[in-house]
């Protein structure tokens, strides 16, 4: 396959300060082809000397230049031709997301529609920022609230949705008049590196927002514990949340987390079971299992899960695994050799601890698969909760079925994880709904489908799976401070 043409004449350089530039010390990182292991470009390798003068670019753009000055109709305006840009090279977005970390081209075209929305989303939001006019006891006194962006943000995101994350940082950051640097994960930095060609053509000023792509441990946490940036939002396992949490506290940032989960997924005999078992596998195998919110503790209620589990196992068999450039793929490979190493280590620990595969279960490497990193939805059967592969998140296509009894039961078994992302109920029982909706301890509850998401309403996690909330106004409320405005009348 010809080279995509924003990858011809790489390596592709850090956007700092409105241009393309490459790393301080002129190194730089590969990016392969997880299908298929061909070579697909070279990135610069940014380090602590490109995260400072990124940053530097920020704070000057936040503080002089023309972009403190931008009314919010002129950063609605600019959201706006971002979305426009956005749109015009959905296509791009799509092959480069798909070319980069496997996701099927059909996935990723599906998603670059709904992040033009959410652009446009946070364009409106824009309009919207308010305070409130207070009533103090003392009538001598007037005071009022104004919001006022927190300043220069930092995001470091993972590699599992490249532009979805990228724009999920960028969009309330242009909406409040903030600035970001934002630093993708080293498995995927094409679309991020993209999008910040095109936000220089929609208008976007030099230094409001930068690209450090480059490694965790290097550019990752020299921007986590970087004195000159005020907020940090990061996307990513629990792990490293835990070690940016401890590196900001450091300069006291403003933190927001988006980690992983362990969700639970509950259908009761009483659900429309046809619909429940064809949901149940997107829920859990959707970009491979990687996802935050997957659904992979399968609770079923102990009449029907045989014979839930063994539809589950036949729509999970229908789907076909393959290079995500086929748009006929419903699956493609997992992202990198590493993260196929953690899966097949979960499964044979499931294996080794006594649970069974309905399906799937080993590696493919044969035929079309042998350059790839590919693994195949797999069904658990006989799995208990006490189980590594049923209390970790394991990040691929494996999903253990859990019998259950009662609904008492079935909530303590559920809530009984550190984690707190998402949670799917299937009832046909309106009291139930309510019931669960109210008793799970996750940031979102699905009753009756799955993962819906909006730009309209939060998402986030409680307990391990994180703090604070992307979507919706909590999202613009994350980047706004509150100022107290007194003004003494007499
Ligand atoms: O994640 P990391 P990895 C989970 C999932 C997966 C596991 C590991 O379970 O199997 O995490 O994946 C940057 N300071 N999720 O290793 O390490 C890194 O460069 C600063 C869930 O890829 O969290 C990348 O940009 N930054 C999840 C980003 O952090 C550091 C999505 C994510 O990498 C850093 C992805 C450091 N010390 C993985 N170390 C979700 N919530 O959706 C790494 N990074």
């Amino acid at each position: 396959m010809a080279p995509h043409p924003f990858l011809t004449g790489t390596p592709l350089g850090l956007l700092i300060d409105g241009g393309f530039v490459p790393a301080a010390d002129g190194q730089t990182l590969p990016s392969h082809d997880p299908a298929t292991g061909e070579h697909l470009a070279d990135f610069a390798r940014g380090q602590a000397a490109d995260v400072d003068r990124a940053v530097a670019a920020a704070r000057a753009a936040f503080e002089s230049g023309p972009w403190p000055r931008f009314s919010s109709a002129e950063r609605q305006a600019l959201l706006l031709r971002l979305a426009d840009l956005v749109a015009a090279h959905a296509e791009d977005f799509a092959l480069l997301d798909t070319l980069d970390m496997g996701s099927p081209i059909r996935h990723t075209r599906g998603s670059v529609a709904m992040l033009t929305d959410l652009v446009r989303y946070y364009a409106g939001m824009a309009r919207g920022i308010e305070g409130v006019t207070a009533t103090p006891s003392n009538p001598a006194m007037f005071a009022c609230t104004v919001k006022e962006p927190v300043g220069v943000c930092a995001a470091i995101i993972p590699w599992n949705g490249p532009l979805w994350a990228s724009i999920l940082k960028l969009g309330p950051v242009l909406a409040t008049g903030c600035t970001l640097v934002l630093k993708p994960a080293e498995d995927a930095s094409l679309s991020p590196l993209l999008l910040g060609k095109l936000a220089l053509e929609a208008g976007v000023p030099p230094g409001v927002f930068n690209v450090v792509t480059g490694l965790g441990n290097e550019a990752g946490a020299a921007l986590a514990a970087h004195p000159g940036v005020d907020k940090i939002a990061f996307t990513g396992s629990d792990t490293t949340g835990r070690a940016i949490m401890a590196s900001a506290a450091g300069s006291l940032k403003r933190i927001s987390l988006e980690l992983g989960g362990k969700s639970p997924n509950i259908v009761f005999a009483d659900a429309d079971l046809d619909k429940a078992a064809r949901m149940a596998v997107v829920a859990a195998f959707a970009n491979s299992g990687q996802v935050c919110s997957a659904g992979t503790r399968l609770f079923v209620e102990r009449g029907v899960a045989d014979d839930f589990a063994a539809a589950v196992a036949h729509h999970a068999g229908a789907l076909r695994l393959g290079n995500g450039i086929d748009p006929a793929t419903d699956l493609g490979p997992l992202v990198s050799a590493r993260q196929l190493a953690r899966v097949t280590g979960h499964m044979d620990d499931a294996l080794a601890e006594g649970a069974g595969a309905v399906c799937g279960g080993e590696r493919l490497s044969e035929g079309a698969f042998a350059q790839g990193f590919f693994f195949p939805p797999t069904v658990l059967s006989g799995a208990t909760d006490t189980m590594r592969a049923v209390r970790e998140e394991i990040f691929g296509p494996i999903l253990a079925v859990l019998p259950f009894d009662s609904e008492e039961e079935v909530v303590a078994r559920a809530n009984a994880t550190p984690f707190g992302l998402g949670a799917g109920v299937w009832t046909g029982n309106v009291g139930r709904a309510h019931r669960l909706g109210r008793r799970l301890r996750a940031g979102s509850v699905w009753v009756n489908c799955y993962n819906a998401i909006d730009p309209a309403v939060p998402s986030g996690g409680m307990k391990a799976s994180g703090m604070g909330r992307e979507y919706g106004k909590n999202h613009l409320e994350e980047h706004l401070e509150t100022k107290s405005l007194w003004i003494a009348t007499d």
